[in-house]
């Protein structure tokens, strides 16, 4: 069984793969059993759960309402639900962040996806009553995928006038552009996709509008230069010349600062040629997963641990593992929130599963000869989320 996240939301999912479209687009959700489940009751057993102020935002007459005027002062977290249903009544906009992390479904589908695409892939949502409009017209600087799960709302979108922004370059400037506009309308089930830089904004229908938006961050070779730029942060002896001053005063005299630079760009290449293609390529993953801030992972309680035996069936969850190493014997797990070293055989059964997307399980007995062994490391692959007990079929 391919049991493909990305597949769920799309039907070419190798084209989303490789090259993600350029132009915006609207289609039908192939597997809307996810988007059904998230509705307006979803959104306020979340408010009455007194969710962290830092997740939700209000966003009135294109301001941000300050979170003071809706969170429990006493308390240091939770927004107040009577107080954002009031803005919602007068028609503002309300955006919950991080969906991932607090509406659970939601989480193991992003952690699914975010492996699928090796880029971590979080949600939010947008509420927004019937006729207001949500957000000011913006681009994102990751594209997005937008699913409509409840009501309906009208987009008008205008092409980039920063082409391929980068993290760091955040739309300054709001409001409609000048030029060409599109326009696409969302019922429930529906999906649009909005590569970064586009500009965007929405107006709900006669009936209010509920979606969710994946952000799908992208890998860029600026992105991989970067790296490689924190990696002459290294102990390495060969890099220790980037360490050196350059003498105070220097800018005053322009043909000290180009013979600087000169130097600079030959020593740059040098040091790019001294840098080997594989450590390189460890040390961007590694790079990657730290900033991931932790996949969304099933932890084993310990009742359910304690239950760990030799014959247990257990399944492994390939979608907590961001990158897999090999030392010898051992296989190394990278998980987001640190590496973890098990032997060689449950690295290769992972990038297996990944590779196929079957669903394989197998008794505990099977990891190591000594039965000891054997449980110890089932327990510390299900404690740490890596594998769950196998559903009886
Ligand atoms: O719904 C809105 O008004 C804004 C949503 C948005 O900008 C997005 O989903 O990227
Ligand atoms: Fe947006």
């Amino acid at each position: 069984m391919n049991s493909s996240a990305l597949a769920r939301l799309v039907s070419e999912t190798g084209e989303f793969l490789t090259a993600p479209p350029e132009q915006p687009f609207s289609w039908k959700i192939p597997d809307a059993s996810l988007l059904s489940k998230f509705s307006l009751r979803s959104i306020d057993g979340l408010l009455q759960s007194g969710l962290d102020e830092n997740l939700v935002r209000i966003i009135y007459k294109n301001g941000r309402v300050a979170k003071s005027s809706y969170a429990n002062r006493a308390s240091s977290h939770g927004v107040l639900a009577e107080e954002v249903s009031r803005y919602l009544q007068r028609g503002a906009t309300l955006v919950i962040d991080e969906l991932a992390r607090i509406w659970a479904p939601l989480g193991d589908f992003c952690r699914r996806l975010s492996s699928e695409l090796s880029v971590p892939v979080d949600a939010t949502s947008f509420l927004t009553p019937a006729g207001k409009w949500g957000l000011d017209f913006h681009y994102d600087v990751h594209s997005v995928l937008l699913m409509q799960t409840s009501g309906s709302k009208r987009w008008r979108l205008q092409p980039p006038s920063v082409k391929n922004p980068l993290p760091s370059q955040v739309c300054k400037k709001h409001g409609q552009q000048e030029g060409e506009v599109m326009e696409f309308i969302l019922r429930e089930g529906d999906a649009l996709w909005i590569p970064r830089g586009w500009y965007h904004a929405g107006v709900a229908t006669e009936e209010h509008s509920l979606h969710v938006t994946f952000w799908f961050p992208h890998l860029t070779r600026y992105w991989i230069a970067q790296q490689i730029l924190k990696g002459f942060e290294l102990e390495a002896d060969e890099l220790l010349p980037m360490r050196d001053d350059i003498f105070w005063g220097v800018g005053f005299d322009p043909s000290a600062v180009e013979k600087v630079i000169r130097n600079f760009k030959n020593e740059f290449a040098d040091h790019l040629r001294l840098l080997k293609d594989s450590d390189l390529t460890n040390e961007i993953w590694r790079s990657r997963m730290s900033e991931f801030g932790g996949p969304h992972r099933k932890y084993a309680a310990s009742s359910v641990l304690e239950k760990v035996d030799v014959d247990t069936q257990l399944q492994l969850l390939p979608e907590a593992v961001l990158h897999i190493e090999y030392e010898k014997g051992d296989s190394l797990l990278y998980t987001g929130e640190g590496e973890l070293r098990f032997p060689r055989k449950i690295g290769e059964m992972i990038a297996r599963m990944r590779a196929t997307g079957a669903q394989i399980s197998w008794a505990v007995k099977d990891l190591d000869d000594r039965e000891m062994d054997a449980i110890k490391t089932a327990k510390i692959l299900m404690q740490f989320g890596l594998a769950e007990i196998a559903e009886e079929s």
